[in-house]
């Protein structure tokens, strides 16, 4: 099996997870993608490369980084197949490299916001909201985490893993304990799939009521979220589609056999309001999610779309 398509069953099946990650792997299988075409000639090279980006594209919908990288890795214009090929060789790798630096800056810039003694409640398993817990906690500030479960894929034994590992005290408790824990809580820090031009966040289901409950709590909510979350599409008029997986992540096969008629709802992703939103750390800075439009006209950038609709390699 191909890198491409090894890549795109674990993106599907979620052995690869996580908006970060998503955008690495789907930049490293179009880098191998490009390396391994043989062919003399750009159309049929930039054709393939084009079937390569479908397929990356179709795995999961809501994670914005997955287009946006994929996106800035097929940002290229040569002449010849060995120049199309350098050149997206070196697009991913550049994106590869300053993906994980971005989380790295989010941890040292949100640590910043956390004092010694804090209990920070989190939610699913982001690399970027660990960055910030996990750097707090090593520049020697006495930090707590409370984790969710996260229901039904339980991301939140890989939070519980890191903290663990890390040796952070952490307390794992249902997602429907959320509001009974808030009071305990000094801020919530979460990650992002997407984060819309009018500063609204996608992530996963749940996120939404941890920010009500916090709201109600006056605990301050922040996102840990790289800048190619954030998503152009959405300056365009579009909305970010949110995936709905299989019914039988929350009921078995039988148990759904037993009641012929029951629906069974599993949305992976739900919708934060900026409103709840107190601070989103990028690694340009930490910003209100007023300032999401000029993340994405002025750090994104219109070119992203441009190549996706000029066509790429042109
Ligand atoms: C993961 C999730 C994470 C974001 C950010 O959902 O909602 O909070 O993707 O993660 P899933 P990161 O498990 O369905 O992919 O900060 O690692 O990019």
């Amino acid at each position: 099996m191909t890198v491409l398509q090894e890549t795109a069953d674990k993106i599907k099946n979620m052995e690869i997870r996580g908006a970060g990650r998503i955008a690495r792997a789907a930049a490293l299988a179009l880098k191998e993608e490009a390396k391994t075409i043989e062919t003399d000639s750009l159309d049929e090279f930039n054709a393939r490369m084009k079937a390569a980006y479908n397929t990356l594209y179709a795995t999961r919908p809501t994670a914005v980084s997955l287009p946006n990288a994929l996106r800035i890795v097929m940002r290229y214009k040569a002449a010849s197949v060995s120049e199309a090929r350098g050149q997206i060789v070196a697009n991913a790798d550049t994106f590869i490299v300053s993906s994980e630096n971005s989380v790295k800056k989010i941890g040292e810039i949100g640590a910043r916001r956390l004092r010694s003694g804090d209990t920070i409640m989190t939610h699913c398993n982001s690399s970027a909201a660990a960055s910030i817990i996990q750097t707090a906690f090593s520049h020697g500030k006495k930090i707590s985490v409370i984790a969710t479960e996260t229901r039904p894929r339980m991301q939140g034994y890989v939070t519980v893993d890191i903290m663990q590992k890390a040796g952070i005290p952490t307390t794992l408790i249902l997602d429907s304990a959320v509001r009974y824990f808030m009071k305990k809580v000094d801020a919530v820090v979460v990650g992002a799939d997407a984060i819309t031009v009018n500063g609204n966040l996608i992530n996963k289901v749940g996120t939404s009521q941890l920010s009500l409950a916090a709201q109600e709590a006056r605990v301050p909510f922040i996102v840990a979220a790289e800048t190619y979350k954030f998503s152009p599409r959405t300056l365009l008029g579009e909305m970010v589609e949110i995936e709905e997986r299989d019914p039988a992540e929350v009921l078995s096969l039988d148990m759904q056999k037993k009641w012929p008629n029951l629906k069974v709802a599993n949305p992976a992703f739900d919708i934060t309001p900026h409103r709840y939103i107190d601070m989103i750390c990028t690694e340009l800075g930490a910003i209100p999610p007023e300032m999401a439009y000029w993340i994405i006209t002025e750090k994104l950038g219109w070119e992203i779309e441009d190549s996706a609709e000029n066509g790429f390699g042109k």
